[in-house]
């Protein structure tokens, strides 16, 4: 693969880079928060435009909001105790309606029942129980009339001709003051901020010279109001080696280490529990804790960070379905996050065997043999005979006895009985 020259915005060094992104590297594994209007109506946060409603049809999502349960304590402790180690939260999602308490519109959680601003609080509880916090926040805005012009328009459309018509229609450098202004605002007011999640949703060619967001002036902006700042990928920024720190790979899993332009690039993969981001009452395609810790795995045996959707209910409150999965989830991070803090893909020279995923962690050396498939009596780990120092369980800190055998490979006796952990890990310690 060809590498080109790169096109940057900032003078950062890669070391400097390394080093701003460093605890996120580190941590892997966030919560994701999608909360609105659109958790009233219980179907999908994208309701405003799929089922093609009027501001007036969907002024009834904000007269009865009253997240009268709300205590964002309780979310930060369910994403601390499943290992969650940061959370990113919107503060507007695509409807327009904003949670925090922005002076540049009335459309917002303080003019509502609850009368305050959600996201204030939402920081203090998360900061006080040691996650770090971001902020996503939707450029596109089905609410604002200088973004939407008629109010009445189908809000997302891959019709060019209708796009054309919209954009002769608006004048986007009026929306754009209310998008900076409100950044600003989320920049200025909310203390330390440690990501900015970016959103939108854009057919054809609109926006691809940045003009519609402006965002190297956005950018720019919000690296000098929070110098420390990991920004994702999705402000129209391709061609910029430093346009975002990350890549969002969304609802899939990866199949390997996506690249940019020949070289590998930073990615956290976003996922739901179910199909929604929004609080959806009737859906039914639950993931299961077995599949959500392969994914985490996965993730991180690629290189990968995992941010974990939940969305709350309209009273505020994180749902049945969703807590038992966080709980599943904490109950094997508990004892086995070793192998996900601080770990990544293995050394190109150990080969996996099949049923398994490797993590390795380079600082202390330890490799992390994952057992999805767990084996009848050994499992044989090719190449890696002699090159370990001691094998153990990493739930229960149990010793595995181990030995070579004449193909090179490293044998490792495992108990009949498949110990009371969702995923076993082995965890070895390489010379
Ligand atoms: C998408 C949005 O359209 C979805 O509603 C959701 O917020 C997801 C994370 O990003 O582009």
């Amino acid at each position: 693969i060809q590498v080109q020259a790169q096109k940057k915005i900032f003078n950062e060094t890669p070391e400097q880079k390394e080093k701003r992104l460093a605890w996120w590297l580190h941590d892997r594994f966030g919560m994701f928060i999608h909360w609105g209007l659109y958790s009233l109506p219980a179907r999908h946060e994208w309701i405003k435009n799929y089922e093609r409603m009027t501001d007036s049809a969907y002024q009834k999502y904000f007269d009865n909001f009253d997240p009268d349960l709300y205590n964002p304590r309780e979310w930060a402790r369910m994403a601390r105790e499943a290992g969650m180690k940061y959370a990113v939260i919107t503060t507007k999602h695509h409807e327009g309606f904003c949670l925090f308490d922005s002076k540049f519109t009335d459309y917002k959680a303080t003019k509502t029942a609850i009368k305050k601003d959600l996201i204030k609080e939402w920081v203090e509880a998360f900061r006080a129980e040691g996650l770090k916090v971001g902020f996503y926040y939707s450029l596109i805005d089905w609410h604002h009339p200088d973004f939407t012009v008629d109010r009445v328009h189908p809000q997302r459309t891959n019709n060019a001709q209708e796009y054309e018509r919209l954009n002769q229609a608006r004048d986007m450098s009026k929306y754009r003051t209310y998008l900076f202004n409100q950044v600003k605002e989320l920049m200025t007011n909310y203390g330390k901020i440690d990501i900015l999640w970016t959103d939108f949703s854009y057919p054809g060619d609109h926006g691809k010279d940045h003009n519609d967001w402006n965002s190297i002036e956005l950018i720019k902006m919000v690296r000098k109001l929070q110098p420390g700042i990991i920004i994702n990928d999705r402000l129209d920024l391709e061609e910029y080696d430093d346009g975002g720190d990350f890549v969002t790979p969304e609802q899939y899993k990866v199949s390997e280490w996506p690249t940019r332009n020949g070289k590998r690039v930073h990615w956290e993969t976003c996922q739901t529990f179910s199909g929604s981001w929004g609080y959806y009452r009737d859906e039914t395609t639950w993931k299961d804790n077995k599949q959500l810790l392969v994914l985490l795995i996965e993730s991180v045996s690629k290189g990968g960070n995992v941010l974990l959707n939940v969305g709350p209910t309209s009273r505020g409150l994180i749902d049945s379905r969703a807590q038992e999965r966080l709980a599943g989830m904490g109950a094997w991070m508990k004892v086995n996050s070793r192998s996900i803090y601080g770990c990544t893909e293995a050394p190109a020279d150990i080969q996996r065997p099949d049923n398994t995923l490797l993590t390795y962690n380079p600082d202390t050396k330890r490799l992390y043999v994952h057992l999805l498939d767990y084996p009848l009596q050994r499992i044989a780990l090719p190449g890696l005979k002699g090159k370990v120092k001691y094998a153990q369980f990493l739930h229960d800190g149990s010793e595995l006895k181990m030995k070579g055998d004449d193909k090179g490979a490293l044998v490792v006796d495992v108990p009949v009985r498949k110990p009371d952990v969702e995923i076993p890990v082995i965890e070895l310690m390489l010379e």
